[in-house]
């Protein structure tokens, strides 16, 4: 569709600067910034083509949380619960990093202190080249023994129903955090960290509804941060942040990091 150029030349000279929009906003803030914390959920990875979890089509429309992802799940039926991860792995086996994804690492390599905080375990941020990442819900590429705590990387799709440890044989578990488990307290400080010394938080493609990652936002923005949310909806964090820009984040984000 032919769009004429618009001339603006002389729209100041009769009504004055135009006025910044709120994504133009957000990305001077960004390009300011040399300390920035990045807060992603899993609808940075929803044009990668991988579920989300709450809202029309996500998993727990199909699953009930309490059924496969808590620790109680694993001990009532471990071989459901390994059927889900497996589902899970070789789906997310075929999906790769979109635009969003590449946008925070180029942003990466443009800010002198950049943390990149994920709710995800699908593993893309670091496919993508991020570097700086805390993976505040585990990696489902990663396996934890219940036996010994081995943790290693096992990327195979065909393991067992039930696999099992190669040091000592016990059963494996997926490394991931289930509702009611705590999270890794020192990546959690480190996150909480990140959170209260940026300038500038972004917070992408979360609902906000899962605790503590989701009140990350607020460590930010009650230590004085500039907070901006790239989400399709609004979300419980959209009351307090300083710009909410509501869209795709496979949109929105490469604008972000121009
Ligand atoms: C903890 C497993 C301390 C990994 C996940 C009762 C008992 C015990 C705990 C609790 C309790 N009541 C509350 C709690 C705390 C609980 C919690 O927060 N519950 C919520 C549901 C109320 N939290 C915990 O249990 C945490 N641990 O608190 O430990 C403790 C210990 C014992 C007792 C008490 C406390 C552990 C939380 C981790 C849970 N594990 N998953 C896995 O297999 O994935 S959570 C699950 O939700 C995922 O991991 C995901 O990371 C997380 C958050 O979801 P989102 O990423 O936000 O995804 P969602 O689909 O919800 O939203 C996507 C958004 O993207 C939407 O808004 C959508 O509009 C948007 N979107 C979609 N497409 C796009 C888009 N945006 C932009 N562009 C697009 N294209």
């Amino acid at each position: 569709m032919f769009c004429p150029k618009i001339d603006t030349s002389r729209h100041a000279a009769y009504f004055g600067p135009m006025e910044p929009t709120p994504l133009q906003i957000a990305a001077q803030r960004l390009a300011q910034a040399d300390k920035v914390a990045v807060l992603t959920g899993a609808g940075i990875s929803a044009e990668s083509g991988v579920p989300t979890f709450r809202g029309a089509d996500g998993l727990w429309e199909k699953y009930r949380p309490e059924d496969l992802a808590t620790p109680q799940a694993f001990a009532r039926d471990p071989e459901l619960v390994w059927r889900w991860y497996h589902w899970r792995r070789g789906l997310i086996a075929e999906c790769f990093p979109n635009p969003a994804h590449q946008a925070l690492v180029n942003m990466e390599k443009r800010v002198a202190s950049f943390t990149l905080i994920t709710q995800n375990v699908d593993g893309l941020h670091r496919l993508a080249g991020s570097r700086n990442i805390l993976e505040v819900h585990g990696n489902l590429w990663m396996v934890r023994c219940t036996a010994c705590g081995t943790l290693y990387e096992q990327r195979e799709l065909d393991l067992p129903p039930r696999p099992a440890c190669r040091e000592c044989g016990g059963f494996l578990r997926p490394h991931v955090v289930w509702f009611g488990e705590s999270l890794d307290s020192r990546i959690l400080e480190a996150a909480w960290q990140a959170a209260a010394q940026c300038q500038v938080m972004l917070v992408v493609g979360t609902s906000a509804v899962v605790q503590p990652a989701a009140g990350l936002a607020s460590v930010a923005k009650q230590a004085g941060a500039f907070v901006i949310e790239v989400n399709l909806e609004p979300t419980p964090n959209s009351r307090e942040v300083d710009v909410s820009l509501m869209g795709k984040a496979g949109e929105i984000m490469p604008q972000l990091a121009q």
